[in-house]
């Protein structure tokens, strides 16, 4: 048994083994699952049945993992490229020459235009707290090269929780199940976190009112649970809040007592709530007024009552304004006495908290992730990016502003090295690809955002042909570039027991030998947060629609529709399996989803092929006609890869770059596209 396995077996039975682990998709139910394993090869993934949330199932997604991690198109060997940026064409090499040639080139780039010409982009390919960045973060440390804020997902939704409530610890999701209102505001729970589903169920057994905030009637909003869909316009949800204020204030639900022992700013809040009349909130949202007055009533009312929320709703230029309102509600009405009452959002807070992390480094240029196009184009950066380290993940298919990410990486003079388990997009333009692990080969630490265990995943195999860990793979570079520092150095064991060694509170006997023992364990979370300082109340102010510059859409005769790009495909994470034979539909087209009076205003059928278009691009897609989306508002479905359209993009060729201040995710969903009759050649994939 190798480095990697070593350690890894639980318990035998006859000659199989079971060894477990955890999910590691950026996913907040972060599942603990057990691994048969029979002559070193992987026969069956089962969800735990001990562990609270996984209870024994994991999901369309991950059920096919075994099937994933033997894929012939896995990625095995090195590779050094042949053929032109993005034909993919390349040929084999060793480890030895692929690791030399990399670090070679990063020591010229180092010496000739300096380090900050290096940038790494990574983001959650696994959320494993080593193989995601620990090892990473030193390398590019010692290297001194410019950095990106990891921004593309949460930080929005994290800025405006925190603007109200400091640190934003909310409540245990797990608390939700007593709960008597709960508000899913802008998230998908029955998708995109589907192990919480088992607790909002519970919760309306038990009497519970259960209300959908989204401007989609989504899977979740439609479910047989939910008392009440609020289909409201997108972008447009502080209006709301400001209205359900303004009823609050009006018919005194407020809760004065903890609104003066808890808060500062409640006289500036309800002044700028007093703005907003129901009438008007109407107008701005599309939300009935009476509808607005009910859903401030039950939420003052049927307590304990809590708001859940995830992360779509950021993807806004105001999303941070928009969280920040969410985040205000449930001080006015004091729900956060009750258990089972406030805000249930990302529980990342805590693991972040709990984890004895490398303390952070200054870094000298730091880029927003949502920016990688730009960055790559522009020369006039000095220095112009010449390096680009990517690992856990597929900007080419998940970053916005995608004909300005592709012209990037295929700038000749731009050296890119992709690690990967798979040939994504972005592989595709690399120079060196490098083979990665799948989480049943390597050792990690798996913190979660849903709920508020922490587990341990240990190797079921070892890795497969020639892969390796990320870890390893910076060590290796490291060692090539001269860096002696024994923090780079460290094997994943040793960098797991740094993590877990905080002396904090919440981690307390939480030790690598109980999570061996058992896999999981629950932070210590049960008594008040960390901290929790006055909540800072302000007033809300509604800025009116956001408008980019790919609002002047000129070549649409009607007016220009919004463009939404959630997550849709229960077996899709993100861009994960969109190039999966297994996982995808069919009809190997995302297609673009509109309202029938759009699509008439038009002259568009359903099933005929449409041009959706802006400033930054165009794709050619199947239309499909549904009443689930609102007049003014089409999907186009995020995670499929770029071959299933002739223009070889995918949604992300439409959407919109900015992150105001440069800080938190992009405007995906402040998009606006024209939609048309499609005049150039049909789809080949339909
Ligand atoms: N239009 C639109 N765009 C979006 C979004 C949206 O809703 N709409 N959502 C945004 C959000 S919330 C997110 S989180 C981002 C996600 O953006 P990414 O993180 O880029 O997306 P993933 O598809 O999860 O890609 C991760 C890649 O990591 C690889 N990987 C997995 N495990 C490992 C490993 O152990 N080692 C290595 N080296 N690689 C590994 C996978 O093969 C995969 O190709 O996308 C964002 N983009
Ligand atoms: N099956 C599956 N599960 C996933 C993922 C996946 O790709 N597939 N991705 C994972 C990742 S990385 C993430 S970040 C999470 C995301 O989890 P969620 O936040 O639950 O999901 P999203 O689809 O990003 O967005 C949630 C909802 O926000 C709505 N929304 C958009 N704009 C507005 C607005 O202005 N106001 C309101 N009220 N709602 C709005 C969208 O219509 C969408 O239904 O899901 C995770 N789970
Ligand atoms: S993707 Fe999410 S739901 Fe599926 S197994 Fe992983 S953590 Fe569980
Ligand atoms: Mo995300």
């Amino acid at each position: 048994m190798g480095q990697y396995a070593a350690m890894a077996q639980d318990s035998s039975k006859g000659s199989s083994t079971t060894v477990r682990g955890a999910c590691h998709h950026d996913c907040p139910d972060t599942c603990v699952w057990d691994t048969t394993v029979e002559d070193g090869r992987i026969l069956s993934l089962r969800g735990a049945s001990d562990h609270p949330t996984t209870a024994g199932e994991l999901c369309p997604k991950v059920n096919r993992l075994v099937d994933r991690v033997y894929d012939p198109a896995r990625l095995l060997r090195p590779l050094r490229r042949v053929g032109p940026k993005g034909s993919a064409d390349f040929v084999p090499i060793s480890w030895e020459e692929a690791i030399a040639e990399t670090s070679q080139r990063l020591t010229r780039i180092i010496e000739g235009p300096g380090p900050e010409a290096i940038l790494p982009y990574s983001f959650a390919g696994t959320q494993g707290a080593i193989q995601m960045g620990v090892m990473a973060s030193r390398f590019f440390a010692t290297v001194g090269s410019s950095q990106i804020h990891r921004h593309i997902c949460g930080v929005t939704a994290w800025l405006g929780a925190a603007d109200v409530l400091g640190t934003p610890y909310g409540i245990d999701p797990e608390d939700l199940r007593h709960s008597r209102t709960i508000i899913l505001w802008g998230t998908n729970t029955r998708l995109t976190n589907r192990h919480l589903w088992p607790v909002i169920t519970e919760a309306r057994e038990a009497g519970a009112t259960i209300v959908v905030v989204d401007p989609v009637a989504t899977a979740t909003a439609r479910a047989p649970e939910v008392d009440r869909f609020v289909q409201i316009r997108p972008g447009t949800d502080v209006a709301l809040v400001m209205a359900m204020i303004q009823v609050l204030d009006r018919e005194s639900l407020t809760d004065g007592e903890w609104l003066s022992a808890h808060t500062t700013g409640w006289e500036e809040l309800r002044s700028s709530a007093g703005e907003m009349p129901p009438e008007r909130a109407e107008m701005i949202t599309g939300v009935p007024a009476d509808t607005i007055e009910w859903l401030a009533r039950t939420f003052a009312t049927r307590r304990p009552a809590a708001i859940r929320t995830l992360i779509g709703a950021e993807h806004h230029l105001h999303g941070r304004e928009l969280l920040r309102a969410v985040t205000m509600l449930p001080a006015v009405t004091g729900a956060w006495r009750d258990r089972g009452g406030g805000l249930a959002r990302s529980t990342s807070v805590y693991f972040d908290e709990a984890l004895n992390h490398d303390p952070p480094v200054e870094a000298p240029r730091v880029f927003n992730m949502a920016s990688l196009g730009r960055v790559l184009c522009d020369e006039n950066l000095a220095p112009p990016i010449s390096a680009l380290i990517v690992h856990n993940s597929n900007p080419a298919v998940t970053c916005p502003d995608q004909n300005a990410v592709i012209a990037g990486l295929t700038r000749e003079d731009l050296f890119t090295v992709v690690i990967e388990q798979f040939m994504t997009d972005t592989a595709r333009y690399a120079d060196i690809v490098l083979p990665a692990t799948t989480q049943l080969e390597h050792l990690d630490l798996v913190p979660a955002w849903g709920h508020m265990y922490l587990a341990l995943n240990r190797p079921a195999v070892e890795p497969l042909g020639e892969s390796l860990p990320n870890t390893e793979i910076f060590r290796r570079l490291a060692s090539a570039m001269g860096f002696t520092d024994p923090a780079l150095a460290e094997s994943d064991e040793e960098l797991v027991r740094g993590l877990l060694n905080s002396r904090h509170r919440i981690l307390e006997g939480i030790t690598w030998e109980r999570l061996s023992d058992n896999g999981w364990a629950r932070l210590n979370t049960d008594g008040p947060p960390p901290e929790r300082p006055a909540m800072r109340l302000s007033a809300l102010q509604y800025a009116g629609e956001a408008t980019g510059p790919d609002r002047a859409v000129d070549s649409d005769p009607t007016s220009p529709l919004r463009l939404l790009s959630p997550k849709t495909h229960v077996r899709f994470l993100n861009a994960q399996y969109g190039g999966s034979k297994a996982h995808l539909p069919e009809r190997s087209d995302p297609g673009v989803r509109l309202n029938p009076r759009d699509a008439a205003d038009r002259g568009i059928v359903g099933g005929e092929s449409v041009e959706v278009f802006n400033d930054r691009g165009v794709l050619t897609l199947t239309a499909e006609l549904s009443a689930d989306v609102l007049p003014g508002v089409v999907i186009v479905p995020f995670g499929w890869w770029n071959s299933h359209t002739p223009q070889q993009r995918s949604v992300n060729a439409l959407t919109n770059p900015e992150a105001p201040g440069g800080l938190g995710s992009a405007a995906f969903f402040d998009t606006w596209v024209g939609v048309r009759r499609a005049t150039s050649r049909p789809n080949p994939h339909l």
